[in-house]
């Protein structure tokens, strides 16, 4: 560890370079075990994505999904259980609670970049869906997010850090999961190498077509909507299960808190702020957007991903 570059992020987590990316200490030792311990189950899915591109709402709608089988709109554990609860993060539980890997529902998620997924992921046939989102709108996410975090001394200061600061330990990569546009190109390439493992979705694709990627979700992932559940009207039953209004509306999500292990606490309503696309245009002024911008045309030119 003593050898590993450290920096700080914006907010003061210390954070280490590894395999190419910035990542916020708590989630290095939580993927380092990862990399060693994680055995995906039969059928495992994993979903993955940066923070605050979306993860909340594509692990809603996935184990909506799976779970359809078993448990209906007005019986889902989504109704009185917190989504990361249903769905937990492979590195944040590998070390605290291992067994909560092993649910009856064979679904995590990771924030680890691709190159750093533990290979027992990469060398087997899991399938991964991986959201990404228009990084104006996941800075602002992202700086909201840290805004509402409490509970440890290192981090009281959050609140005075300006959006402005902000975005300069964004640009250079200094976030808990290292470069945004990183991130997503190793998981872009991955998916156009193997389209079979890894399907890649954007947020505002799910928002303007839910119905069209709710089911090829499904179909991905080998939980494909039959004729008749379609025409029962299960598709749209999932989307309003898991919409933005209804989960942030719910009680286990306006006043629940998690505890991580690491002793920040997050509310749970930290998780649903706006579930908007373009609510950058109230926050960053037009210097900031077209610096995100182009970073964004430079790092993507030549991939084939647009956002
Ligand atoms: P995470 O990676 O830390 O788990 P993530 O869920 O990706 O966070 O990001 C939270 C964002 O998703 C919030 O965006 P906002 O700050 O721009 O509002 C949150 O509101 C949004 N979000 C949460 N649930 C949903 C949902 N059901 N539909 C659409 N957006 C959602």
């Amino acid at each position: 560890m003593s050898t590993i570059p450290r920096r700080k992020d914006a907010w003061g987590i210390d954070l280490y370079q590894y395999e190419g990316f910035w990542c916020g200490s708590f989630q290095f030792e939580g993927m380092l075990s990862a990399q060693e311990h994680f055995k995906p189950q039969p059928n495992q899915v994993i979903l993955s994505s940066t923070p605050k591109s979306g993860t909340t709402w594509l692990k809603a709608l996935t184990f909506a999904i799976m779970t359809r089988f078993h448990v209906d709109e007005s019986t889902n554990p989504l109704l009185t259980r917190f989504v990361h609860d249903c769905v937990p993060f492979i590195e944040i539980n590998i070390r605290s609670s291992p067994q909560k890997l092993n649910l009856d529902v064979p679904l995590v998620a990771t924030h680890i970049p691709y190159t750093s997924l533990p290979k027992s992921i990469t060398n087997s046939s899991c399938k991964i869906v991986y959201i990404c989102r228009d990084p104006k709108d996941a800075f602002v996410s992202l700086w909201h997010f840290k805004h509402k975090m409490s509970g440890k001394e290192e981090v009281s200061a959050m609140e005075d850090v300006p959006l402005e600061d902000a975005l300069e330990f964004f640009c250079q990569g200094l976030n808990a999961c290292g470069l945004y546009w990183d991130h997503l190109l190793g998981y872009w390439r991955a998916s156009l190498e193997s389209p079979e493992m890894i399907l890649f979705l954007k947020y505002e694709d799910l928002k303007n077509e839910t119905v069209f990627w709710v089911k090829k979700i499904a179909q991905f992932i080998g939980y494909p909507f039959s004729l008749e559940e379609e025409n029962k009207g299960v598709v749209q039953k999932i989307i309003d299960l898991c919409s933005f209004e209804h989960l942030s509306s719910l009680e286990v999500n306006t006043s629940g808190m998690v505890r991580s292990e690491h002793g920040i606490t997050f509310k749970n309503n930290a998780f649903f702020r706006k579930g908007k696309v373009g609510d950058w245009k109230n926050h960053l002024t037009p210097e900031m957007a077209k610096r995100l911008d182009q970073i964004t045309e430079q790092k993507l030119a030549g991939s084939g991903l647009t956002l």
